[in-house]
C-alpha cells in the first residue's frame, strides 16, 4: 500500500446547459463534499477541484434555440450552478470552467504532447453534411424515421420514442435541424484514441490491481474490457470547443469527453500555477474521482488511457462513482423538468441545506438506484433532525442555561450508567472512520446520528430535570456528559451537515475543533460559557411538502399535455365512398409464427368465416405469437395481396400507434362471427 501525502479529489463537471437538481448532490457533490470535509478535518492535505463543463453539441444546440450564443448559455449556467454549490456548502477549493483561457491551453498542449507521441490514429470516415449550412452535422444535429419503431423526429444518435440508440447513417429520410435540407454523405478525417492498444494494461490495472474498487465501477469496466475496446474519435466537426492544434484541423474541435476531464487539471493549474503539478504528477498523490454511473467508463478507461498517453501524470486511484437517484418512483429528467432543482429548493426552504444535504445521504444511491419522496424528506427531518438531534441538543442547551447559568457545569463521580453511555459512545469515531474510508456516507452519517440517539436516550432515561431539587451534582454531571456528547455531534456532523456544526460550534463557543478529538469527554471545559439556545431544525409541516408534490403533479399534467400534442393532425377530408372501398373485417387467429430471419414480422392465419387468409404484420416486437391464438383481429380484406420474406400476405391487420411509438391490436369489444364486417 502506498502512503499517500495528499488527495486530490475531482467531482463531476456538470454541463452549463441547465441548473443543479437533487440528483447532481446526491450522486456526486454531497459525497465528495464528506469525504473532503472529514480529510481536512483529519489535518490532511487535500483539495477538492469543479467546474462546468461548457462544451458539446446540447450547449450549441439550445444556445440555437434560444437565438444566443453559446457562451451565452455557458455563462447563465455556470453561474446558476456556482451559486448552488456555494449555498448547498460544497466546498470546492477551485470551482472554474472549461471556457477559460488556461483550460484552452492546457488541453491544446495534452493533445499536442499525445499527437507528437504517436499516440493518436487518424481515420476518414463518411459523415452527414448539410450542404446549405455549408458544416458537418453532429448526430443531435440530424433527424428522421426511425429504422426501428418507424416514428418520426428520431435524432442521429438515439431514438427517444422506442430508446434505440441509433447510428445517423441508419436513419430513414435524414434531414438537418440546421437549415431543413437532407445532407449528403461527405469524407471527414479525425483523430481517434486506439484504446484496443491501451486494453492489455487497463485489464491489468483495473482487474488485478483495483478489485477494491466499488462492485458497481468493477463490473461495469470488466465488461467494457471484456466486450474489447475500439478506437475512440477525439474530435468533432463543430465550431463551438476547443480548436484541434495540429496542421489540417480546420473547423475541427477537441470533442467534449476529451477535454472535459482535462478539466480538472486546468481548474487545478488556475488556482495553483506554480504548484499544479504535485497534485496531478506526483506519485504520492492520491487521485480520487467522484462520478454518477453514466460517467464510469470516461473515467475509468478513457481518461486513464489519455493520461498514460501523455506520460508525466497519475492514475486514479479509486473512482466511487454512484448510481441514480429518482424522483417520486420516476427517473430525474431534465428535458421533462421532472426533478428537485436546487436554486427552486432554497427559495422554497430557505436556510434547510443540511436537511436535503441529510435527506439525500440517507438515501444515496451508493449501491443501487434510490428514491427521493417528499414524504420521506419530512419524515426524517421530522423524526430524526428534529426529534433526536435538535431535541437532544436543544434540552441540553436550555437545562443548562436554567440550571447553571449557560456555564459548562463540572463532573463529579459517574454512575455505572453514565458510563455505560460514555463507553457507546466512545465507539462511534471508528465507526464513522471505517465507513468514510471505504466511501460508505450513508452508514457514515447513521453512525452519526447515533451518537445523537445515545445523547437522547441518556436525557431521556437520566431526566435530570427531575433531580434539580434534590441533587445539584448530579444534575450538573449529567449535563456535562451531555454537553461534552453535544460537542462532539458538532465534529462527527461537520462532513455530512456543516451549517448545522457551525452553530454548534458557535453556540458551544467550542475552539477545539478536529477530527482527532472525536470521542474526547473533555471537550468543554467547566465553567465554559454557553450561547443562548437556538433551535437547530425545525418541523416541515404537511402543508409544505404537498405544495411540492403539487409541484410535480403540475409537472406531469404538463408533461402528459405535451404527449398529446404528438397526436398528428386530422388529415384531408375524403368522400363517404372513398370509405366504403375499404373492406374491413373482424377475423380470428388460428395460427401465428414468428418470420424466420425477421425480427418485426408475425405470420397470421385468419378465419374470415371463408376459406380462411394469411397475413404478415410488424408487430414482433409488441406481442407474443402464442399469445395471440384465439384473439380476434381487425384487417383490411381488401388490398392487394404482397409478399413479405417470401410470404404472401392477403390483408392488413389494424393496429394503433401509441405516442411513445409502440403498437396495440385493434379489436371488437366482444366476440364476434369471423367475418363480419367493420361498418
Ligand atoms: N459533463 C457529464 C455529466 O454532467 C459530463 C461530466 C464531465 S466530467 C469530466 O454527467
Ligand atoms: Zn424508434
Amino acid at each position: 500500500m502506498t502512503q499517500f501525502k495528499r488527495t486530490t479529489v475531482t467531482s463531476a463537471l456538470p454541463y452549463a446547459n441547465g441548473p443543479v437538481h437533487i440528483g447532481h448532490l446526491a450522486g456526486v457533490y454531497i459525497p465528495a463534499d464528506i469525504f473532503v470535509r472529514y480529510l481536512r478535518l483529519k489535518g490532511e492535505s487535500v483539495l477538492f477541484v469543479g467546474g462546468s463543463d461548457e462544451h458539446g453539441v446540447p450547449i450549441t444546440i439550445k444556445a440555437k434555440k434560444e437565438g444566443l450564443s453559446p457562451q451565452d448559455i455557458v455563462d447563465r449556467y455556470h453561474t446558476i450552478i456556482k451559486a448552488s454549490f456555494e449555498a448547498f456548502g460544497i466546498s470546492f477549493d477551485v470551482y472554474s470552467r472549461t471556457t477559460s483561457k488556461t483550460h484552452h491551453e492546457v488541453a491544446s498542449e495534452i493533445f499536442k504532447t499525445i499527437y507528437d507521441k504517436g499516440g493518436f490514429i487518424e481515420q476518414t470516415s463518411e459523415q452527414y453534411y448539410d450542404q446549405e449550412a455549408k458544416q458537418f452535422l453532429a448526430d443531435r444535429y440530424i433527424i428522421g424515421t426511425c429504422p426501428h419503431c418507424k416514428s418520426e423526429g428520431a435524432y442521429g444518435d438515439q431514438c427517444e420514442a422506442c430508446g434505440t440508440s441509433l447510428n445517423p447513417l441508419d436513419l430513414i429520410k435524414p434531414k438537418s435541424t440546421i437549415s431543413g435540407s437532407t445532407p449528403i454523405l461527405k469524407e471527414t478525417k479525425h483523430w481517434y484514441l486506439p484504446l484496443d492498444k491501451h486494453e492489455a494494461w487497463l485489464r491489468q490495472w483495473i482487474l488485478e490491481e483495483h478489485k477494491e474498487w466499488k462492485p458497481n465501477v468493477y463490473g461495469q469496466c470488466k465488461s467494457w474490457l471484456d466486450m474489447g475496446l475500439q478506437p475512440r474519435a477525439v474530435s468533432r466537426d463543430l465550431d463551438w470547443g476547443i480548436p484541434v492544434p495540429v496542421p489540417g484541423a480546420e473547423g475541427k474541435v477537441l470533442y467534449v469527453w476529451f477535454d472535459a476531464p482535462i478539466g480538472y487539471i486546468s481548474n487545478t493549474k488556475e488556482l495553483l500555477p506554480d504548484s499544479w503539478e504535485q497534485w496531478w504528477k506526483d506519485p504520492e498523490t492520491r487521485l480520487l474521482h467522484f462520478i454518477g454511473k453514466d460517467n464510469i467508463v470516461f473515467h475509468c478507461i478513457v481518461f486513464p488511457a489519455m493520461l498514460k498517453a501523455e506520460g508525466s501524470y497519475i492514475l486514479p486511484e479509486n473512482v466511487p462513482a454512484n448510481e441514480f437517484l429518482n424522483l417520486e418512483g420516476d427517473k430525474i429528467s431534465t428535458s421533462r423538468n421532472w426533478a428537485v432543482w436546487l436554486h427552486e429548493y432554497l427559495v422554497d426552504f430557505p436556510d434547510k441545506q443540511d436537511v436535503l444535504r441529510y435527506v439525500l445521504t440517507a438515501n444515496a444511491p451508493e449501491t443501487k438506484d434510490n428514491d427521493f419522496t417528499w414524504k420521506d424528506f419530512q419524515a426524517r427531518n421530522n423524526n430524526e433532525l428534529v426529534a433526536v438531534f435538535g431535541n437532544f441538543v436543544n434540552r441540553t442547551l436550555v437545562l443548562t442555561h436554567k440550571y447553571f447559568d449557560g456555564k459548562v457545569p463540572a463532573c463529579s463521580e459517574l454512575s455505572d450508567y453514565d458510563n455505560q453511555t460514555l463507553k457507546e459512545f466512545a465507539d462511534v469515531k471508528q465507526a464513522l472512520e471505517k465507513h468514510l474510508n471505504v466511501f460508505r456516507f450513508r452508514d457514515a452519517q447513521k453512525e452519526a446520528m447515533n451518537l445523537a440517539r445515545i445523547g437522547n436516550k441518556y436525557l431521556a432515561d437520566t431526566e435530570p430535570w427531575k433531580l434539580a431539587k434534590t441533587s445539584m451534582d448530579r444534575v450538573g454531571t449529567i449535563l456535562n456528559i451531555s454537553l461534552q456528547i453535544t460537542a462532539n455531534l458538532a465534529i462527527a456532523f461537520e462532513p455530512f451537515l456543516p451549517f448545522t456544526a457551525a452553530k454548534l460550534r458557535t453556540l458551544l463557543n467550542l475552539s477545539d475543533f478536529v477530527w482527532a478529538s472525536l470521542g474526547s469527554i473533555d471537550l468543554l471545559p467547566a465553567g465554559q460559557l454557553i450561547n443562548t439556545p437556538e433551535l437547530l431544525f425545525e418541523k416541515i409541516e404537511d402543508e409544505a411538502i404537498e405544495a411540492q408534490v403539487q409541484k410535480l403533479l403540475a409537472t406531469k399534467k404538463a408533461n402528459e399535455l405535451e404527449m398529446t400534442q404528438l397526436i398528428h393532425p386530422i388529415r384531408e377530408n375524403i368522400a363517404f365512398e372513398d370509405f366504403t372501398k375499404l373492406d374491413i373485417r373482424i377475423g380470428t387467429v388460428v395460427d401465428c409464427q414468428k418470420v424466420p430471419k425477421a425480427d418485426k414480422l408475425l405470420v397470421f392465419k385468419i378465419d374470415d368465416g371463408l376459406a380462411g387468409r394469411t397475413i404478415v404484420s410488424g408487430i414482433a416486437a409488441y406481442y407474443q405469437a402464442e399469445s395471440l391464438v384465439g384473439k380476434q383481429v381487425c384487417f383490411i380484406a381488401n388490398l392487394s395481396p404482397r409478399k413479405l420474406k417470401g410470404i404472401d400476405s392477403e390483408g392488413m391487420i389494424l393496429s394503433v400507434e401509441n405516442t411513445d411509438g409502440t403498437l396495440v391490436l385493434l379489436a371488437p369489444s366482444q366476440a364476434v362471427v369471423p367475418g363480419t364486417e367493420v361498418k
